[in-house]
């Protein structure tokens, strides 16, 4: 890109009275430094030449302009502005008319807004996304969008950050003409060919008055305290209201100049900072060695070998990519359970009015059970998803072994077993791998691709092409107990349970890590995926545990009793009928007393900052020791997998994001005053003191990588 100069990311040419103005700045025709100038160069040219009567402005490729380059934010600005852009196309005495065949999303959008006619062809999407990323439209978006659109729809339009076909853009009047085909230039031409021989005069969108205001500003107040109560701590929202406001309230300049200070607000915001690193990390993901090292093999036919919750999530997962789906389970009552579990999901979506019952006849059509492993034959993916237990597991693979084709690759969906294990009992462990879904299978995006020690790079990019046909984000992870998400997981579950022993009651951690921006905290988590499950895994790891290490018992006491959460009604918290939000329990306060009691421990508060901060803390620390060992390949992969898997706030870009926004000696400093407590839990991972005495961020890792 730092090769790009405007002659060559905008190509001019002279098409009779019309100069077609073509932006050719692969891969999405970001607006940086240089298509900036280029368009900035055009509309001088379209000025200063009699013959030229009007300007098409067209995107080369699949897209007309993805937007401003995020890649620029954060860093100096450089001249021409985006916004000073736009209003030299709007200010144009010849007429300027853009043909948009792809996205228009941003500040692409807000060319085509600057121009003075707009065309969509059937590809078009118009969007206003800047929210996606903690920013609002900064070329005069909210300031044209409401004119032409209406205000309330403009506002709507820029908080869901939602993208408009060409028939929805043109009912709701950002587009004043349809056409057909995909070539924009053709359609274009032929638009502003029309619009001259018609003599039809600029027309400014500036110029447009808002209708109603009262009703406008009425709809804004509406609209603001909605978005005050659902956007959690999210800082652009509000400004986007305040934003459109402008528009209604003041002249367009001084609109404009409102909108500038605002968007400029959130351009220094850390949530734009966290969120644009989101953005970028869940599209590194898919960049690993692998795929760079072989091609994919094909995978035509998929075969699931077990028809529980996973299993079926997983068949679904399948069969919605488009792909025939054959469920393989032991015998008839199994697999009845497995196609009801799989039938369910399509059953919901058609009472909701999603499907219709013809729709999920065909997708059920590619859907086969069946109680043979015979049936996995012409499988080119197997996916197991039994009971999760070594033994269990390796007996599959042995069995699959005997019957799948040469070449099919061999998954597990295993969670924490060791997939090493699992492949040696084939005899091609070439073609085994760890594919973990996580629960609801069909409907979470994380899925860690596990890559065990002699699998083939073929396999693991058959996996990456695999989850992007499933539209999945995946996260290359390495062979350990848990993984990437689940070790780091088990971890900062204990520096929990530590708190609630010294203190904190489930209740108070809950509310600190909501406050820090999580959907749930800790302990709503474990009620809410079943606290048995938790129970089995500490009871596999007791023979190893250091028997030093500190050991919280309150949830064995809790599922003693059998409360395993919401499925049985009470867990940390109680659900009294059927209820899905609990209630804090005193008996379980009761449960927590008794164990501090027992260990002499006397209870002391911790303010929701401590809380958040030792939680942190671990999180981060074991997350080092994960990249160091080479689990993660790099710390955005870490981010990746709590962003997509695990209800982190997006707006803090993941924990690695989040530890180096903090400062990574902060974080180390707090791990060590920790430490005095007890030094065995919070030693500090090697790799965090290096990258502390050296100066460097986790960040600069991404970088290197
Ligand atoms: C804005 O406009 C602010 C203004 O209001 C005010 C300014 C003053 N910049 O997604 P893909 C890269 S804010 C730089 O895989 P797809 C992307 O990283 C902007 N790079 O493709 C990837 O790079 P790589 C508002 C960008 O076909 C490659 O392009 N606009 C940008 O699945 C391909 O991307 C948005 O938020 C960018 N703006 O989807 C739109 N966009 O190959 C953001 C993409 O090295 N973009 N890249 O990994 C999108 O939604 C999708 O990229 C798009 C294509 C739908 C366009």
């Amino acid at each position: 890109m730092s090769e790009s100069t405007p002659d060559t990311v905008v190509r001019t040419r002279r098409d009779g009275p019309v100069l077609v103005v073509a932006i050719d700045h692969p891969p999405v025709n970001a607006l940086g430094q240089a298509v900036r100038a280029g368009l900035l160069a055009a509309i001088e040219q379209a000025g200063a030449d009699a013959a030229v009567q009007a300007l098409l402005i067209v995107g080369a490729g699949r897209t007309f302009i993805a937007g401003a380059d995020i890649r620029e934010f954060g860093k100096p600005p450089q001249p021409p502005a985006l916004p000073d852009v736009c209003n030299r196309i709007e200010a144009s005495g010849k007429i300027v008319i853009a043909a948009i065949h792809g996205p228009a999303l941003g500040g692409g959008l807000e060319v085509a807004l600057s121009a003075h006619y707009r065309l969509a062809l059937p590809g078009a999407r118009l969007g206003l996304p800047e929210v996606h990323l903690g920013l609002l439209p900064g070329a005069g978006g909210t300031q044209r969008a409401p004119r032409l659109m209406g205000v309330k729809a403009a506002a709507e339009l820029m908080l869901s950050g939602r993208h408009l076909s060409a028939q929805d853009a043109l009912a709701a009047g950002l587009v004043d003409r349809l056409a057909d085909g995909a070539d924009a230039t053709a359609a274009g031409i032929a638009f502003a060919s029309e619009l001259l021989a018609a003599q039809t005069p600029v027309r400014r969108t500036r110029d447009i008055a808002i209708a109603d205001r009262a009703a406008a500003l009425a709809a804004l107040d509406a609209l603001a305290a909605e978005t005050a109560r659902q956007s959690r701590g999210l800082f652009s929202p509000l400004r986007i209201v305040d934003a459109v406001r402008a528009a209604v309230e003041l002249p367009f300049d001084a609109g404009l100049a409102r909108e500038r200070a605002l968007f400029v607000e959130c351009l220094d915001s850390p949530q734009r900072a966290g969120l644009v690193h989101a953005f970028f990390a869940e599209r590194e993901v898919a960049k690993i060695p692998e795929a760079r090292a072989a091609a994919p093999r094909r995978v035509e036919r998929i075969a699931v070998v077990g028809g529980g919750t996973m299993g079926a999530g997983i068949a679904v997962a399948a069969l919605d990519a488009g792909l025939p789906v054959t469920m393989v389970e032991r015998d008839a009552e199994s697999i009845a359970r497995g196609r009801a579990n799989v039938a369910k999901v399509y059953d919901g979506l058609v009472a909701k009015g999603r499907l219709t019952a013809d729709g999920k006849a065909a997708v059920l059509a590619r859907y086969t059970p069946s109680t043979s492993y015979d049936d996995v034959r012409d499988a080119d993916l197997v996916i197991e998803a039994v009971f999760e237990d070594i033994e269990v597991k390796k007996a599959v693979f042995r069995e699959l072994d005997g019957v799948a084709k040469p070449g099919a690759v061999l998954a597990t969906n295993t969670s924490y077993l060791d997939i090493d294990a699992i492949a040696a009992a084939t005899a091609r462990p070439q073609d085994v791998i760890g594919l973990h879904f996580f629960s609801p299978a069909h409907i979470m995006k994380l899925l860690e691709i596990v890559v065990p020690a002699k699998v083939g790079a073929d396999v693991v990019a058959t996996a990456f092409e695999f989850a992007r046909r499933l539209r999945k984000t995946p996260v290359r992870a390495g062979v350990c107990d848990g993984f990437i998400g689940n070790r780091i997981l088990a971890v900062y579950k204990q520096a929990a349970d530590h708190l609630m022993e010294d203190g904190a009651s489930p209740y108070e951690i809950d509310e600190a890590v909501r406050g820090f921006g999580f959907a749930m905290g800790p302990f709503q988590v474990t009620d809410l995926a079943g606290g048995d499950i938790g129970w089995a895994t500490r009871k596999r790891r007791a023979a190893t545990r250091d028997p030093k290490a500190r050991y919280v018992e309150i949830a064995d006491r809790i599922c003693e009793r059998g409360w395993f959460g919401q499925k049985t009604g009470r867990g940390f918290y109680l659900y009294p009928n059927g209820a899905r939000t609990g209630q804090p329990d005193p008996e379980v306060l009761a449960i927590v007393d008794a164990e501090r009691a027992k260990k002499g421990i006397v209870p002391r508060r911790f303010s929701a900052d401590e809380i958040v901060r030792r939680y942190m803390a671990a999180m981060v620390n074991e997350g080092a020791r994960v990249l160091e060992e080479g689990i993660a390949l790099r710390p955005l992969d870490i981010d990746v997998t709590f962003l997509s898997g695990y209800g982190f706030p997006r707006w803090r870009g993941g924990p690695m994001k989040w530890a180096d926004m903090q400062g990574l000696d902060k974080v180390l400093a707090d791990i060590r005053a920790f430490a005095q407590e007890d030094p065995l839990f919070w030693q500090p991972a090697p790799l965090l003191e290096k990258l502390v005495a050296e100066g460097r961020s986790f960040d600069r890792l991404n970088r290197s990588a």
